[in-house]
């Protein structure tokens, strides 16, 4: 356990894990809502400001939370894009960016989040396990006459002849992800040499699954999180601290 300072565990210090950073040819790095958390987006677990301290998670992310109370879900999700607007990316996000850049090829970028930080941190082709908040899709199969551009404004905004809900492009629980960019992910795991998990409580699966998958291949797992989470116990070293000020000095 190496805290925030770097100063060493019994396993393994901030030096080593950084050794490991720059000898793996393949780093695949898992994020969640933590890695955001500096730049001031809500996180979901936080007993006390988290998404799901104020709202039951299958009322609010779940296909039949909306079809219940669709204006209360599209306004929570439209107050979630309003904070976009006011949000940077952090130092975490920007770090992951330069080594995504410069580190020759070497990082997959998976992540649960989708808020869109990584990507407008310069991070190339980010594999977006749960959606884009900013995406709108249609709730049910959209016929001819469904198109979102001419979608009646409302409480989520409907189509004008049928009435089909414009819903979140974001994945819900109970959902598939997507098959392609899951795919991908897994792939990722199995084939890194090393696994950053980087601000999830390890709470949600697949997602979360995908630090086994790189474990069980042989990969080296290194969580960093402010706090215990679900998948410190798979993890060859556990860096507790902010990924703001952890990252830089991971990835420099
Ligand atoms: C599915 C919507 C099947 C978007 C979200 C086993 C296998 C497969 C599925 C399941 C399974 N067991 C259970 C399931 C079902 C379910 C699930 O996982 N339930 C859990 C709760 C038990 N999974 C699903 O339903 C998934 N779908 O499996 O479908 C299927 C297959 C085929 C056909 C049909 C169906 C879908 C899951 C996606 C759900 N959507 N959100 C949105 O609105 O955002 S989940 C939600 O949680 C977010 O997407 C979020 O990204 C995700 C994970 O949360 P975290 O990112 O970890 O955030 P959290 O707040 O929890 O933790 C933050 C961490 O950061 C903390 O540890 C904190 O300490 C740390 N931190 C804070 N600050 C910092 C920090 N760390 C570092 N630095 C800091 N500064």
């Amino acid at each position: 356990m190496t805290d925030d300072a770097g100063t060493s565990g019994p396993c393994t210090p901030l030096d080593e894990v950084r050794a490991w950073v720059r000898d793996a040819r393949r780093i695949a790095v898992l994020t969640g809502a933590g890695i955001s958390a500096e730049s001031g987006v809500p996180t979901f677990r936080d007993a006390q400001t988290g998404y799901w301290a104020q709202f039951n998670p299958m009322e609010m992310a779940s296909e039949t939370g909306f079809r219940a109370q669709p204006a209360r879900v599209w306004d929570w999700y439209a107050h979630r894009r309003g904070l976009l607007a006011g949000v940077q990316p952090n130092a975490g996000h920007r770090a992951l960016a330069a080594f995504a850049q410069h580190g020759r090829g070497r990082l997959t970028l998976i992540t649960q989040n989708v808020d869109g930080l990584h990507q407008r941190a310069g991070s190339p082709d980010v594999l977006c396990l749960h959606g884009d908040l900013t995406a709108d899709r249609w709730l049910d199969r959209p016929r001819a006459c469904c198109d979102l551009a001419d979608a009646a404004p409302g409480h989520p905004p409907r189509c004008p002849t049928c009435g089909n809900l414009v819903r979140p492009g974001v994945v819900w629980f109970g959902e598939a992800l997507p098959l392609p960019v899951l795919a991908a992910a897994q792939q990722a795991a199995q084939s890194c040499e090393l696994m950053l998990v980087v601000g999830t409580a390890g709470a949600v699966y697949p997602a979360a699954g995908l630090a086994h998958q790189a474990r069980h291949a042989g990969a080296r797992v290194v969580v960093v999180n402010t706090a215990a989470s679900e998948l410190d116990g798979i993890a060859h070293a556990v860096l507790r601290g902010p990924a703001a000020r952890l990252l830089p000095l991971l990835l420099d």
